[in-house]
């Protein structure tokens, strides 16, 4: 047994009621045996059924005659008994990572069967299969065909091999320990079970960051390992078998590279994309990973960005550099994922990434990929979806969300993501005329969403046993956005708490307000944003209010709040497509939860109800806490019906959370009351 948790594939033992049907047709299980998949199918059977149905599996090479129903998973050219029971060209039609569960009739016994066209559907199968069980649900007459929608579905790491840190993590140290590779841990095969268990499909390794600025001047050596080094020959042979734990579980493996190996790595003057050795080193580089890992992912670069090198170090432009790394990845069929996330002469950050891309639209080459963070700033608690969404029909796009809390209360908050992220998801970028939301884009093969992680080496994985739910959840609604809240938070709370139906109602709760809750106390709501510590005595740590520090985000003056970004403005909204632009453009019809991101108003503009701007953000404030005490409270309702360590621990973070949400609350009241002068109509906010 190990320390760390199961999260959400506890497998604990199922409902009374479908013990029965559940040991009739999956104790006895005959499983193909040809792939490293396959056979971490059948270790996950293992684990899984003795807890689920409290005796242990039979594991057959062939069908059992006499087992009086069985599962049976494996491909149709894997198994005839599969092949004979189940359409094979509608199988044959899935896409990769798509699967059908049956329940058959097989030789006078009832059978559930897994099938799949590849391996890799064949794990998400069996995990779909496990969760069913899991939540309760009947699977004796079973007919579920299901396709992931995306065909990348990545997780980043920002693990830094570096002291085993994790930049914005909140679960403790990474779990990776690069230094004493090849030696494995179990932990990453758990790690890779939670991903596989809901559809992630790639994981690359280390943080984007690779490389901690300043670096040395010449001759002076580098005083700690630092990410880009991952690339170099030694390191990548003794990742071979850390890259082998992933596979098994259908996921592949990619790593952040720094736009400067060719100098750092491979020891030239030079990374200019345009030179010609700088080419060939990529080229042969690109070879090695190869060589040793033949389905190796691709690289990930952050270029040209808060202190990472870049083609502008060249006078070179992205597609310049995107285009040298991904030529050497291309004869692989490797992808180049580029971040669009960087910082320009802009005085409005928002406007950056959508004037940089959008102009190269159709120049990168087919191997590339572009990743996009969800809006314009940075994972604040809300933003405006990105401009670049549907502007950039020629390219591959990817979408960047973070599962991650930097910005909603770390490890210590319960700020659910999933309804923000359905937020993004739902809105209607007009990009090929009305009903264009953003769920529809990003369908192309090497298209996708990507998530930064939020796991690390903490006994709980996320540091907070209720932020769990965002990694599952993440998967989920990657697999099928259209798939609801409601149903992805169901599932994951019944399978982390078990069926009270008490508990799964509360926590579902608890879950679906946090993150309204946590917009009104770290921001008063109307689309302000970014009021979070971020000087150098605390190593910018983006949890503490701190509002007086950039003011560009917010635009509070003495004579109003929030920031002009119309076209008489930064310009920024502009870049939507119409309607969306003209909607963003007035103050009169542009949406009040986002008023303040794209307009300067005066502290007594009169919202549609009648209250003033600065009244509402009071208003807010003091709401946002008041409901962060009534989830504390809610929590308080299970003492006793959940167990007592996930209780406590759950316990003590609320009372956190509430303390830190009064001190937001109380800084921003006061820091708009001394802009505005204008003292709250309830009397809550005191002079100072
Ligand atoms: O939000 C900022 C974070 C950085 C991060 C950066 C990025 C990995 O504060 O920690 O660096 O975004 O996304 O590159």
């Amino acid at each position: 047994m190990n320390d760390y948790d199961d999260c959400w594939l506890r497998y604990d033992r199922a409902d009374a009621d479908r013990l029965d049907s559940y040991r009739r047709l999956c104790r006895h299980a005959y499983v193909a045996e040809k792939s490293p998949e396959l056979s971490a199918v059948r270790d996950e059977l293992r684990r899984a059924i003795p807890g689920l149905l409290g005796e242990d599996p039979h594991l057959w090479q062939h069908p059992p005659s006499t087992a009086g129903g069985f599962l049976a998973i494996g491909t149709p050219d894997d198994m005839r008994m599969v092949a004979d029971s189940v359409p094979v060209d509608e199988v044959e039609r899935l896409t990769d990572g798509g699967f059908l569960l049956r329940t058959v009739e097989w030789e006078g016994q009832r059978c559930v069967v897994v099938t799949a066209p590849t391996d890799r559907g064949l794990v998400y199968g069996t995990f779909h299969l496990l969760r069913l069980m899991s939540v309760g649900d009947p699977v004796d007459d079973l007919d579920v065909r299901e396709e992931p929608t995306y065909a990348n579905r990545l997780l980043n790491q920002w693990d830094t091999p570096f002291h085993r840190s994790v930049e914005r993590g909140y679960g403790g140290e990474s779990i990776f320990d690069w230094e004493r590779l090849p030696d494995l841990r179990e932990r990453y095969e758990d790690y890779a079970r939670l991903l596989a268990s809901v559809g992630i499909n790639g994981v690359v390794l280390n943080n984007v960051n690779t490389e901690k600025p300043p670096r040395p001047s010449a001759g002076e050596a580098f005083d700690a390992f630092e990410g880009w080094q991952l690339l170099e020959s030694g390191r990548l042979e003794a990742m071979t078998g850390l890259v082998s734990v992933f596979r098994r579980y259908g996921i592949r493996t990619y790593l952040s590279v720094n736009f400067a190996s060719p100098m750092l790595v491979g020891g030239l003057d030079t990374a200019d994309p345009l030179d010609d050795e700088v080419r060939e080193w990529w080229r042969e580089k690109a070879d090695e990973v190869y060589d040793l890992i033949p389905d190796f992912g691709g690289f990930l670069v952050k270029a040209d960005s808060e202190g990472q090198p870049g083609p502008y170090d060249y006078d070179r432009d992205h597609v310049d550099g995107a285009n040298a790394i991904a030529a050497a990845l291309d004869p692989h069929n490797g992808r180049l994922w580029w971040r669009a996330f960087v910082y320009g002469s802009h005085e409005d950050r928002a406007v950056q990434a959508y004037d940089t891309f959008e102009p190269l639209d159709g120049e990168f080459a087919d191997n590339v990929t572009v990743q996009v963070k969800n809006g314009p700033i940075d994972f604040q608690p809300r933003e405006p979806v990105s401009t670049l969404f549907g502007a950039m029909p020629e390219t591959d796009l990817g979408l960047e969300f973070q599962i991650t809390g930097e910005y909603t209360g770390q490890g210590v908050h319960a700020t659910y993501h999933l309804p923000m992220w359905e937020e993004v998801f739902e809105f209607d970028t007009h990009a090929d005329g009305q009903g264009t939301p953003v769920k529809s884009l990003f369908r192309g093969d090497g298209e996708g969403v990507v998530g930064v992680g939020s796991v690390g080496e903490d006994d709980t994985w996320t540091g907070h046993y209720l932020m769990q739910s965002n990694l599952y959840a993440f998967g989920r609604t990657v697999w099928d956005p259209d798939r609801s809240v409601e149903e992805i938070t169901d599932e994951w709370v019944r399978q982390t708490f078990g069926a009270d139906e008490a508990v799964v109602d509360a926590v579902s709760e608890i879950l679906r307000d946090s993150w309204e809750a946590c917009i009104d106390y770290e921001t008063g709501g109307l689309g302000l944003m970014h009021m979070m510590y971020n000087g150098e005595a605390l190593l910018e740590n983006h949890y503490d209010p701190s509002p007086g520090e950039w003011p560009g985000y917010h635009g509070v003056t003495e004579d109003g709040v929030g920031v002009d970004r119309t076209s008489g403005g930064s310009g920024y909204a502009p870049q939507y497509r119409d309607p969306v632009a003209e909607r963003y453009e007035s103050v009169e019809t542009c949406p009040e939860e986002l008023l303040l991101f794209f307009h300067h108003l005066p502290w007594e503009h009169e919202l549609s109800d009648g209250t003033t701007v600065v009244q509402r953000l009071y208003d807010n404030l003091f709401a946002g806490v008041e409901e962060v005490e009534r989830l504390r409270d809610l929590w308080r309702t299970l003492e006793g019906r959940v167990d007592e360590k996930r209780y406590r621990h759950v316990s003590e973070r609320f009372d956190e959370q509430v303390a830190q949400a009064k001190r937001w609350r109380d800084t921003l009241a006061h820091y708009f009351y001394d802009h505005a002068g204008i003292p709250d109509e309830a009397g809550r906010v005191p002079n100072r």
